[in-house]
């Protein structure tokens, strides 16, 4: 079985996020999410809409996800793939490159994002209203 894993806010889900989670499931049999706790965006200065709680309750909803973990410092990634025995690291081409030291464990990939949505223009479009 092939597990692959990727991570991220997935704050105001949108179609961006689903497109990911569903290219990332596609390369694979078994789909981790790491979700960014509140503690973690803290630390990145960011702050979600949604709780934690809320953010793991959607992503357990989608079809393309079959485990929920919660992310809680940039170290952790290294200890997951090694626990979850993953074979296949995901994340969008925002983070091309900054991961590739993983490729020690797992494949590294770099999904192109979806164009014209995103968590912050949300924010934008309907505080423009
Ligand atoms: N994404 C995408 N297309 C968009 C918006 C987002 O493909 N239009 C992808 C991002 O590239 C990322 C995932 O969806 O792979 C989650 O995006 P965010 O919630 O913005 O997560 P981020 O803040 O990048 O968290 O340890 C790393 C962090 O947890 C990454």
């Amino acid at each position: 079985m092939k597990k692959v894993i990727t991570y991220g806010t997935f704050d105001l889900f949108h179609k961006g996020h689903l497109n990911i989670l569903r290219r990332a499931k596609e390369l694979g049999d078994y789909l981790v999410v790491a979700v960014s706790s509140d503690s973690f965006n803290a630390l990145k200065g960011k702050k979600a809409y949604y709780s934690e709680e809320d953010r793991v309750a959607i992503l357990e909803a989608i079809k393309y996800v079959d485990e929920v973990i919660l992310e809680y410092t940039w170290e952790q990634k290294k200890e997951d793939v090694i626990k979850h025995d993953i074979d296949i690291f995901v994340m969008g081409d925002d983070w091309i490159g900054k991961f590739d030291f993983l490729n020690e464990f797992c494949d590294v990939v770099y999904l192109p994002r979806t164009e014209g949505v995103s968590t912050t223009k949300i924010k934008k479009d309907l505080g423009d209203k």
